[in-house]
């Protein structure tokens, strides 16, 4: 019998290619020149895409398959995915929650130590042989301080989790308030960001999100907050956190997420105020490997006739 065949947008990791290559006739599009004319070639077989959650799929793509039956997407931020169009054709879409939750969450607090305690710097200091000559400027604390957490689903309650270890006070903000938690709920992002010391993004990129911490937010903040973002760099306005940090209107940042990544901003590179990150949030090799056997196990499912594992939500 012939092998599905599914267009992989863009590589996934060297472990993952041989199982998905024995079951699926894999068309892997990022080492194709000419994409249009090899889409177009291929548009009647193709039944399935494996993308990533900063690949997605456009409606332009997803109209140039007419056979597609189901997107499955490494990662679980699905804002780069149009999800309407997928919808408006009963295409299935799977994404990847849950087993990067663990490390989102802890990349988000690795963050905030890295920008209160100076860590990268403190590691320049030292090896370039500053120690002989001088002590390392004193830093500010984390433990203790006020956690404002923007989105409270899984990787926000994660972060809520760790936070409490760090004997913090949490607060968030969420689309609704949730009744089933201890934490401050705070009606506005600006509320939010007025009442904590480190206010942190973990909400779901895309239009309901767009730039919805501004610069009122980040005034609100103020000059002794951090803003950590472990989301989607469209959640901030980025030319307002450029100038927050810029001219001390927060006092730092700890970023993993931007606009236009790989090509960010330069201008964050010049910022000793930032710890900057390349989108690495998930970036285990444990949750990787589960997040590259949930794709296939989706596909897997969908292929056998089953239901989605884990079905984006309507
Ligand atoms: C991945 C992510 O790095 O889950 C997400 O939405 O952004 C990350 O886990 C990404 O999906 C890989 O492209």
């Amino acid at each position: 019998m012939k092998k599905p065949s599914v267009l992989m947008i863009g590589p996934y990791s060297e472990w993952d290619m041989p199982s998905f290559e024995t079951i699926y006739d894999v068309h892997k599009l990022w080492l194709v020149e000419d994409k249009d004319a090899y889409i177009s070639r291929h548009a009647d077989e193709i039944r399935a895409i494996a993308t990533r959650g900063d690949m997605g799929a456009s409606a332009e793509l997803i109209a140039a398959l007419p056979n597609l039956e189901v997107i499955a997407c490494f990662g679980v931020g699905t804002d780069a995915i149009d999800l309407k169009a997928a919808r408006a054709r009963n295409i299935k879409v799977s994404y990847t929650p849950d087993v990067l939750t663990g490390d989102v969450a802890d990349l988000a607090i690795g963050l905030c130590i890295s920008v209160t305690r100076n860590i990268p710097a403190a590691d320049t200091y030292l090896r370039s042989g500053e120690w002989k000559n001088s002590a390392m400027p004193s830093t500010t604390r984390f433990f203790g301080k006020r956690m404002g957490i923007l989105g409270l689903g899984r990787i926000g309650m994660a972060i809520a989790k760790r936070a409490a270890g760090f004997d913090m006070e949490i607060l968030y903000h969420n689309r609704n308030k949730r009744d089933d938690v201890p934490y401050h709920y705070c009606e506005t992002v600006e509320a939010l960001a007025a009442q904590c010391d480190f206010l942190v993004a973990a909400v779901a990129g895309g239009a309901g999100s767009r730039a919805m911490i501004g610069s009122a937010a980040l005034i609100a903040l103020g000059p002794q907050g951090y803003f950590i973002n472990v989301a989607r760099g469209s959640v901030v306005d980025e030319a307002a956190l450029l100038h927050a940090l810029e001219n001390g209107v927060i006092k730092g940042a700890g970023l993993d997420v931007y606009l236009n990544e790989p090509n960010i901003d330069p201008r964050f590179m010049k910022l000793n105020n930032v710890v900057v990150l390349p989108h690495v949030g998930s970036g285990t090799l444990e949750t990787r490997k589960s997040m590259g056997q949930l794709v296939r196990d989706n596909l897997a499912a969908h292929f056998a006739g089953k239901p989605l594992l884990t079905p984006v939500p309507a």
